[in-house]
């Protein structure tokens, strides 16, 4: 196992569409091992392999945050069911230490494959459904800070951009 580099905004290759999963294979199921290794040890409750810049249709979740709801998602899709939406406050392992508002839709179904390659649906609300939505931004190159006012987002790039050059003299 290993963990992986999280890429930070706004590095632009967060901005890449990702590829379907063709096969699952040993090594995308190390991949997955190993995402899942990353989203806990940074204590996120989802992780898009577009975050470890690796562009295929893959995410991790855990809503537990302790191992116990894990899911993973291989190609997935979504559908909004009802015209209902929800702001909450959301945070991104890829923009550190900010959160902010976006509202979504807040009745979807997902389709997915699993870690098996079989196929699985489920209806999610509330932060499953807000976490999911998430994920698949990622693998459209989208982040939550896309959704926030212009402002606000240069702000947040301009001190994540002085974090990055103080990492890098460390
Ligand atoms: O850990 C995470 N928490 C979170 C909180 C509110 C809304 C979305 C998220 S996802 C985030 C992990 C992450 O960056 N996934 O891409
Ligand atoms: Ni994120």
């Amino acid at each position: 196992m290993a963990l992986l580099n999280i890429l930070e905004f706004p590095d632009p290759r967060l901005r890449t569409r990702a590829a379907a999963v063709k096969n699952i294979d040993d090594s995308l199921l190390a991949l997955i091992d190993d995402m899942f290794e990353t989203m806990y040890a940074a204590a996120g409750i989802g992780l898009a392999a577009t975050q470890i810049n690796v562009h295929l249709r893959l995410v991790v979740m855990d809503l537990s945050g302790e191992g116990t709801e894990s899911l993973v998602l291989i190609n997935p899709e979504v559908d909004i069911l009802d015209d209902e939406r929800e702001r909450s406050d959301e945070g991104c392992l890829s923009v550190p230490g900010y959160y902010e508002t976006v509202e979504r839709a807040n009745h979807i179904r997902l389709r997915a494959l699993g870690r098996d390659g079989k196929p699985f649906e489920l209806e999610a609300k509330d932060l499953l459904a807000v976490c999911i939505q998430h994920e698949l931004d990622h693998l459209e190159g989208k982040l939550f800070v896309d959704y926030i006012s212009p402002l606000k987002r240069t702000r947040i790039r301009s001190k994540l951009e002085k974090k990055h050059r103080l990492d890098h003299q460390a």
